[in-house]
């Protein structure tokens, strides 16, 4: 692997240089022997849905054109796309599944590690879902938020989700109800992707990516908002927050443990036990100068925004955590773990130590998290790392010095607190045109695109044009490791933006959280749609994911489109097998819904158009 290009993030070839030294391989070595990959997958044309096939259609129109079953290319990349997003839809919402447990048993006090942190935010909660709060008792209340959230997933009517219901700007639920998008049961979307999926159901593209557009709304609007909310309601509702990024908050002397996956549930327990006195001095005992936790991937974010524990790095650097040999630990739940942890783990002294019931990895160290003892096995699970630093053989420890400030921990409380506590501010800078527009980036990494360069590339060419830029996800840590999430930050802006910043002291790009934490963009774009009295596709506002890789990045796009936002994939989506699919999500679907897909691998120019789509909607606005 030619190291020192595949990344744009400092450390990261030096690592690989290490890996290839010491016969380690990353995802960038498997991503070179996985070359050429197979053309009817990228695509989209390969059809594996009955035992008739496995069926592929020539995209030459050379060989066949249908499968056996007689479904062509449009069915088969719709039918594919579909279950995409049904996978990532079902990842966020049962991700907010967990939660909900855990936040019924906070409110019962049956979980006694984890309470009711921002009351304020469960009572805001409680009302927009209709509940009468007079006069009860906060566990009261969330038993009743609880109740009609549980009831999300699989509620049997066919009555809209509440919680979409209760967060979606009205002008937008009349064009979901009149499309007949509406979703009504969480699971019951998903199951329905699974039915109309199978061999000999839907064979209609638009009928079948409509269903799509309906299984993410409920994901956005309900799923990953539910996470959001209860997250906040149980750990507190994030402020800005200073830390470090990248490999360098990995400490030497230090038992390092790494927290990976998803859920907060667990990393905050891992986080909050690792700190207290008594596992510092155990630490100590062991030879080590103490502790140190580091985030990684979307938990990593979790952490960051609640806690200010510094990101170690973002989707491609988990295996490279390990390789720098001063991991002692990395801590994992679900989502984005690369199974090669294990192998990697194995070449050093590494512990990688699983713990859902949902998320094995053979030759892990399983301990199943559960939130009734959360306490006590969080504090098994830190003991284990900090035993471990015994055999940590030092001579092979690198860990480069690279780190970046940051300030993130940007939900919309934090936004509008910023503001003077209304929207009025932005609204004027956007109208006068001090700040032309916003945008949220989004997203993963991936191998097929030089490591963060265009997050970062991307997010430079954006505030330079005076766009404000929001995000999550791993273009959070990205934008982090990058300097870009500092206050000082803002001389990279052009000359409105970064009056606004200097005048507010926040950075230009503003790190919102973990990729359920996208709900709190779809908060902020009602907000200024229900402000000025527009529907979100009048907005001078767009979307975007770089680097995107998991199907969970499908969902997140299709409910930003479906939200009415011009939506860019720096990575193409396997779509291109069926001109009628590609026209209808690049095209067509803007009339539907407002919003579309548009695919530019080019940084640069995905900036451009997204800068002239914004400047567009401006004179629409008479701006
Ligand atoms: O949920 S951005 S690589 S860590 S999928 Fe995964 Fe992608 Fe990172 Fe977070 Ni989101
Ligand atoms: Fe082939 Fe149709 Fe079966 Fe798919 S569903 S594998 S296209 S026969």
């Amino acid at each position: 692997v030619p190291a020192k290009q595949v990344s744009e993030t400092k450390g990261v070839g030096n690592l690989i240089e290490k890996a290839e030294e010491e016969g380690v391989k990353t995802a960038w070595h498997r991503f070179l022997e996985q070359q050429p990959q197979c053309g009817f997958g990228l695509l989209g044309i390969c059809c594996r849905n009955c035992n008739m096939g496995p069926c592929r259609i020539d995209p030459f129109g050379a060989g066949p054109t249908k499968g056996v079953c007689g479904a062509d290319a449009d069915t088969i990349v719709a039918r594919n796309i579909l279950r995409m997003i049904a996978a990532g839809a079902a990842a966020h919402s049962d991700h907010a599944r967990d939660i909900v447990h855990v936040f019924k048993g906070a409110a019962t006090g049956e979980f006694k590690g984890y309470r009711l942190t921002d009351v304020e935010k469960l009572k805001g909660l409680a009302q927009i879902l209709g509940i009468d709060i007079e006069g009860k008792s906060e566990s009261e209340i969330a038993s009743e938020v609880a109740h009609i959230l549980e009831l999300e997933f699989g509620k049997p009517d066919d009555e809209p989700l509440k919680l979409l219901m209760a967060t979606a700007p009205k002008k937008r639920i009349k064009v979901w109800e009149r499309l007949g998008v509406m979703p009504r049961a969480i699971d019951r979307e998903i199951c329905e992707c699974m039915h109309r999926t199978h061999m000999g159901v839907d064979a209609d593209p638009a009928s079948l990516l409509l269903h799509g557009v309906r299984t993410s709304l409920a994901d956005g609007w309900s799923g990953s908002m539910m996470a959001t909310y209860l997250s906040d309601i149980l750990f507190g509702t994030p402020k800005p927050i200073k830390t470090t990024a990248n490999l360098g908050v990995l400490k030497e002397d230090y038992v390092n443990i790494i927290v990976h996956g998803h859920n907060p549930i667990l990393s905050m327990k891992i986080a909050e036990v690792a700190q207290s006195e008594e596992m510092q001095k155990l630490a100590k005992k062991y030879g080590a100068k103490g502790v140190n936790v580091a985030g990684m991937c979307c938990t990593g974010n979790e952490v960051l925004v609640r806690l200010g524990i510094p990101p170690a790095g973002n989707f491609l650097m988990q295996e490279l955590a390990i390789i720098t040999g001063a991991v002692e630990a990395m801590v994992v739940d679900y989502q984005c773990l690369m199974p090669s942890l294990v192998d990697v783990a194995g070449c050093y002294h590494t512990k990688i130590i699983t713990t859902e019931p949902k998320a094995h990895i053979p030759g892990a160290v399983h301990i199943e998290f559960k939130p009734e003892k959360a306490d006590e096995i969080a504090k098994e699970i830190v003991k284990i790392a900090i035993e471990n630093f015994q055999n940590r053989p030092k001579e092979r420890v690198f860990i480069p010095k690279h780190k970046s400030e940051v300030v993130a921990g940007f939900s919309v409380e934090a936004i509008l607190e910023a503001l003077g506590g209304t929207l009025e501010p932005l609204i004027n800078a956007l109208r006068e045109g001090t700040i032309k527009g916003i945008v949220g980036v989004v997203g993963c990494n991936n191998p097929k695109v030089k490591h963060n360069h265009s997050h970062v590339t991307l997010t430079k060419e954006l505030i330079k044009r005076d766009i404000l830029v929001v995000g999550t996800g791993c273009w959070g840590i990205a934008a982090a490791m990058h300097g870009l999430l500092t206050p000082e930050a803002a001389k990279m802006a052009g000359e409105g933006l970064r009056a606004v910043c200097e005048t507010l002291g926040i950075p230009p790009c503003l790190h919102m959280g973990s990729c359920v934490d996208c709900s709190r963009i779809l908060i902020v774009l009602g907000a200024l749609a229900e402000a000025l009295g527009v529907d979100i596709p009048d907005l001078p506002v767009a979307g975007s994911a770089p680097e995107w890789m998991s199907e969970k990045a499908v969902s997140i796009g299709t409910y930003f489109v479906a939200s009415g936002v011009f939506t860019h994939l720096g990575v193409v989506p396997p779509v291109l097998g069926s001109q009628k699919v590609t026209r209808l999500l690049t095209d067509e679907i803007e009339d539907l819904l407002g919003g579309k897909f548009y695919v530019e691998p080019d940084p640069v120019k995905a900036a451009e158009t997204i800068y002239n789509v914004i400047i567009e909607k401006r004179k629409k606005l008479k701006w």
